[in-house]
C-alpha cells in the first residue's frame, strides 16, 4: 500500500498514559501493557536521553522488586503519580520521597507467598540433603566408583524462622508436615502462632538446626543476620535466605561458610545481584538460586495481572488493590 502524507495513529494512543518501565516483564504482560500505555522501556534506551525527552509526560513507573525506583529517578519525573512494583519487596523504592510527593506505590503481596515458602523448604532440603551434589554424583559417573557421603536429615529438626509475616508463617505451615519443631523471631509474639517465640535472634539461632530468613529488606533489617548469628547457629546449623541479600552480612556469611562455622546455606538472594561474589561458587556446602523464589509461571502471571490491575485502577480513579502503606 502506498501511503502518502502523514499517517495518523488512533487518537486513543495519544491519550494513553505514559509509563516508564525499568525492566521487562514477561511477554504475556508486555502485550497488554503496550495496548494500554505508551511505554518507555528504560532497558532498551541505555545511553540515550529517553528519560530527558519524556520526563514531563511520565505518570507511572512499572518496576520490579529488585530494580526499585531511587530518589534521582523519582526526582527526574515531575508528573509521576504512581510506582507499581512487580514484587512484594519495596525496599529498593525510595518510599519517603514517594510519600513526600504523594506518589502512590503498589506491590504484589500474597500472590507470591506460596512460591517463596515452597522454595524456602526446597532450599532447606536441597542444602541439608545435598541434592545438587547427589545429582552431580550420578551425572558424572562417580557413583560407579563409590557411594555419595552421608547427609543431614531435615524432618524432626528445629526450624527457626526469622521474620514471621505472610511468608514466614506460610513456611511454618509447610514444614509442620515434616514433624519439625518451629521457633520464630519477630518484633513481637504472634497470638495466632502456636510456635516458640524468640525475642532475641541469637537465642533463636542457637536453638535452631536450620534458620530460614524471611525478613523484609530495608534499613531496619540491614545485616541483621551477621557473624554472631552464624556462631550461634554453629557448625551443624544451616541457613536459608529467601528475603533480600541485604538482611545478611554477606562477607561474614562467606567467612562462616569457608571456615565451617556453619554447615551450609541455601540462598536465593545476594548482595550485588546478578553479579554475585565469586567466592560462593567455590563453596560446596551452598545451594544457590538466581533470586527465583517467585519465578513460577503461575505466580508471575498473577504478579503481572496485579501490577496491571493497580495501574488500571489508578488511571480510572478507583481504589488501588494493593497499596503500600
Ligand atoms: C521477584 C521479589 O523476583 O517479590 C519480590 O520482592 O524480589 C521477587 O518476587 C522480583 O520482583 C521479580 O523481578
Amino acid at each position: 500500500m502506498n501511503v502518502s502524507g502523514p499517517v495518523s495513529a488512533p487518537q486513543s494512543y495519544f491519550s494513553m498514559p505514559h509509563v516508564l518501565m525499568l525492566g521487562p516483564y514477561p511477554d504475556w504482560d508486555m502485550l497488554p501493557m503496550e495496548a494500554s500505555y505508551r511505554l518507555h522501556k528504560l532497558w532498551e534506551q541505555e545511553g540515550s536521553d529517553t528519560l530527558a525527552e519524556n520526563r514531563n509526560s511520565v505518570r507511572a513507573i512499572a518496576t520490579r522488586g529488585e530494580l526499585g525506583a531511587n530518589k534521582a529517578l523519582i526526582d527526574a519525573l515531575p508528573n509521576l503519580e504512581i510506582i507499581a512494583c512487580y514484587g512484594v519487596g519495596t525496599d529498593a523504592i525510595d518510599l519517603p520521597t514517594a510519600r513526600e510527593r504523594r506518589i502512590r506505590v503498589t506491590n504484589t503481596p500474597d500472590v507470591l507467598t506460596g512460591d517463596v515458602a515452597d522454595i524456602a523448604v526446597g532450599l532447606a532440603l536441597a542444602t541439608m540433603r545435598r541434592l545438587p551434589a547427589g545429582d552431580a554424583h550420578v551425572r558424572s559417573g562417580a557413583w560407579a566408583q563409590g557411594n555419595m557421603g552421608l547427609v543431614t536429615r531435615f524432618h524432626g529438626k528445629k526450624v527457626g524462622i526469622v521474620g514471621f509475616g505472610r511468608i514466614g508463617s506460610t513456611i511454618a505451615r509447610r514444614v509442620s508436615g515434616f514433624d519439625v519443631e518451629i521457633g520464630y523471631f519477630d518484633r513481637s509474639a504472634r497470638s495466632d502462632a502456636p510456635h516458640l517465640f524468640f525475642p532475641d535472634i541469637l537465642a533463636l539461632a542457637a536453638w535452631s538446626d536450620v534458620l530460614i530468613v524471611t525478613l523484609a529488606g530495608g534499613a531496619s533489617t540491614h545485616k541483621l543476620v551477621g557473624a554472631e548469628v552464624f556462631r550461634a547457629l554453629g557448625p551443624k546449623g544451616f541457613l536459608v535466605n529467601v528475603s533480600r541479600g541485604s538482611t545478611i552480612d554477606e562477607p561474614a556469611l562467606l567467612d562462616a561458610l569457608e571456615s565451617k562455622i556453619i554447615a551450609g546455606a541455601g540462598l536465593d538472594v545476594f548482595w550485588n545481584e546478578p553479579s554475585i561474589d565469586p567466592r560462593f561458587a567455590a563453596i560446596d556446602t551452598v545451594v544457590l538460586q538466581p533470586h527465583h523464589a517467585s519465578g513460577t509461571v503461575e505466580t508471575r502471571q498473577a504478579m503481572g495481572q496485579l501490577v496491571r490491575d493497580n495501574l488500571a485502577a489508578h488511571f480510572a480513579g478507583r481504589p488501588l488493590l494493593t497499596p503500600v502503606a
